[in-house]
């Protein structure tokens, strides 16, 4: 059972992706964005819920729809900020004005790697240098529908399940890679059942229930740690909005997002925080309007900040 603490907590991380993501959205239909947007309208429940189960000491490698996990673990929005709007101060230096390339290794946060599915041997990796150290840490990647179409999960997927691995897969679901709906890249209709190929727990979650992710995330890791082995974890959701901003998204029918609307994963975690008689309306209000005093602040901040000086355009390179 979650405390009231927790409760909160989850709340707020949730509020805060949800502030972000608004106003990320907002700031770049005013043309003062720089690079690509990538809402996470949707998604919140996911990646916050699955972030909350690891230990400071366990390794992340969230993908472009995962800013919650970035935050929880750390990652200032006034950092993130930077980078989408390629200021000097950004995570990456003003090189992505991107969610790509956020990584931070004091964060335990492995940036997300553009070729998709790479970030998934990148993770076992990790994962396997626990074992080899014999640390009782867990590494998690998130992927999307589509990225599971890839070679590359699969051939990670297997090695996981043979070598034991500490791993933690979660696969966001949103029924959308791109334009492409997930009836036309897969004949299965639960991604989660992949993994009985390769003989490990395959396990489907509501990804727009919080409180549901957090718990089998938590089981998962809690496997893992002890030796028991990697999980694959399919978390159903809606991609909200387009692919990215530019995406006018007109092939996704509107009654399937009407439907996913009723199951805001924001929504719906305040009105059970309210049942449950954690918080009222006017707690839930004073939590959002932080977040959005922090949201503020951050893009401010970064639109204050300094684009990256020419003189260090090679800084990072190693081949050219
Ligand atoms: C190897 C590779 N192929 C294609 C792309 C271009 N691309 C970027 S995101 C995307 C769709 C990903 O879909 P999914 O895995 O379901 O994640 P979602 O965006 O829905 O969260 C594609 C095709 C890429 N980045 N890497
Ligand atoms: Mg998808």
């Amino acid at each position: 059972m979650l405390t009231v603490d927790q409760r909160l907590e989850l709340y707020y991380w949730m509020a805060l992706t949800r502030t972000f993501d608004e106003q990320m959205v907002a700031l770049w239909k005013q043309g003062r964005g720089v690079g690509g947007t990538f809402s996470q309208r949707g998604h919140e429940a996911i990646s916050v819920g699955a972030a909350y189960a690891l230990a400071p000491e366990d390794v992340v490698a969230p993908m472009h729809r995962d800013l919650g996990a970035y935050l929880l673990r750390g990652m200032t929005p006034r950092r993130i900020f930077g980078n989408l709007l390629a200021r000097a101060n950004g995570v990456s230096g003003g090189r992505d004005a991107n969610l790509h390339g956020m990584g931070d290794l004091d964060l335990r946060l492995i940036g997300f790697i553009s070729h998709l599915g790479h970030a998934m041997p990148v993770s076992l990796g990790v994962a396997m240098s626990f074992v080899y150290r014999n640390e009782p840490r867990v590494a998690m990647a998130f992927t999307g529908d589509g990225t599971t179409s890839a070679g590359i999960f699969h051939e990670t997927l297997n090695m996981a399940a043979v070598w034991n691995a500490p791993l933690v897969m979660i696969v966001e679901n949103n029924q959308y890679a791109y334009s492409t709906p997930l009836d036309q890249q897969m004949k299965v209709h639960d991604i989660a059942r992949r993994a009985d190929g390769y003989g490990i727990p395959g396990v489907i979650v509501d990804g727009n229930d919080v409180e549901a992710v957090y718990a089998v995330a938590r089981d998962a890791v809690a496997r893992a740690r002890v030796g028991g082995g990697p999980t694959l974890i399919e978390a159903k959701t809606m991609r909200m909005l387009g692919h990215a901003i530019h995406d006018g998204f007109e092939y996704v029918p509107r009654e399937l997002l009407a439907e996913w609307e009723q199951k805001d994963p924001v929504v719906r975690y305040e009105a059970k925080l309210g049942e449950l008689g954690v918080a009222d309306a006017e707690e839930l209000a004073e939590i959002r309007q932080r977040c959005e005093v922090e949201v503020v602040d951050a893009i401010e901040f970064a639109e204050a900040s300094a684009l990256p000086d020419p003189a260090t355009v090679a800084d990072g390179v190693y081949a050219s």
